[in-house]
């Protein structure tokens, strides 16, 4: 088996691992699979070859043989079902791992997500502070929540899942704003899962390609 995805030539955020191949790497890390990467520009993204495999033309895509995907909670999914380690074995485990998955994509990641961009394209506007504060109180509404499920669990349900994996990747995003250092267990959750060698090995591995990059 022959697995290819994409990421980013030349990452905006200089290999702070935000970019959403992050969280496809870290799967693949958590399953012990190998795979390549083929790093694509900005111009490239939007070419026909890449708007076969993504139609959006944005990374990651996911080549495994005769299969092509895009999404990367999809992507995460595919590699969750079909290794150990990242769903559990029993069945209504794997909808709540699965119910976890699509809680970060869809009810975390939008105001954390939305946030980051106002921080980059809208500082210049005189909505800016308005915008932004209504967003960080959005994110702290589902912050609260998420604090109070998880209380002092190592994890969302029961051993690190998939969910995990993505929920980690979602609250990253905030490093460097403070508001996740107002829930020290959600704090201490994403640095738990920053832990994680899989983790490491991933977050190294995007990093090398911003540091060359950077150097080339
Ligand atoms: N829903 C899709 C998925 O989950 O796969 C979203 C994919 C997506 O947003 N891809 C982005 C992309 O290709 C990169 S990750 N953008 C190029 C384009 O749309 O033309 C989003 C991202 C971008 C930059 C940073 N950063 O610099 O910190 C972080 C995350």
């Amino acid at each position: 088996m022959t697995i290819t995805i994409t990421a980013f030539q030349r990452s905006p955020d200089r290999g702070r691992g935000l970019a959403r191949d992050m969280r496809v790497r870290w799967a693949l890390e958590e399953a012990g699979l190998h795979y390549d990467v083929r790093l694509v520009s900005f111009r490239e993204m939007k070419e026909p070859a890449h708007l076969a495999l993504q139609p959006f033309g944005q990374i990651p895509t996911y080549e495994e043989d005769d299969l092509v995907l895009f999404e990367s909670g999809a992507i995460v999914f595919h590699i969750a079902e079909r290794n150990k380690g990242l769903l559990p074995d029993e069945t209504n485990g794997r909808a709540r791992a699965l119910a976890w998955m699509f809680a970060a994509l869809n009810t975390v990641e939008p105001p954390i997500f939305d946030r980051s961009l106002v921080t980059i394209l809208e500082r210049d506007q005189p909505w800016y502070q308005h915008r932004l504060s209504a967003l960080e109180d959005t994110i702290r509404v589902r912050l609260a929540s998420l604090s109070a499920r998880l209380g002092d669990a190592d994890w969302l349900d029961g051993a690190f899942s998939a969910g995990d994996l993505l929920m980690v990747t979602v609250l990253r995003r905030l490093h460097g704003s403070g508001i996740l250092e107002e829930y020290p267990n959600l704090a201490a959750y994403v640095a738990r899962g920053e832990a994680r060698p899989a983790y490491s090995r991933a977050f190294e591995a995007q990093r090398a390609v911003a540091m060359a990059a950077s150097a080339g």
